[in-house]
């Protein structure tokens, strides 16, 4: 259920060097540490966060919150 709210977007950004729970959680931790970033999802399997952002700006937050952990960002999406 995605909410429809105006400047509210979702994103997908896939992330390569995740290996196991430890690395799923550091990517969370991260995301999460953002404000304005909301239902943070990782997956392990899709090797993809999905999170909420309040607005489009946050993109580059949240991809280099990724990067300062160490993982790859491959890609994003909206
Ligand atoms: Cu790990």
């Amino acid at each position: 259920m995605g909410g429809e709210r105006n400047s509210t977007m979702t994103t997908t950004i896939k992330i390569g060097g995740m290996h196991c729970g430890g690395c799923v959680s550091s990517v969370e931790k991260a995301a999460r540490a953002i404000e304005g970033v909301s239902n943070v999802s990782v997956s392990l399997d899709d090797n993809a966060l999905t999170a909420d952002l309040a607005k489009p700006e946050l993109l580059d937050a949240l991809t280099g919150a990724i990067e300062d952990c160490g993982f790859d960002v491959l890609n994003t999406s909206a």
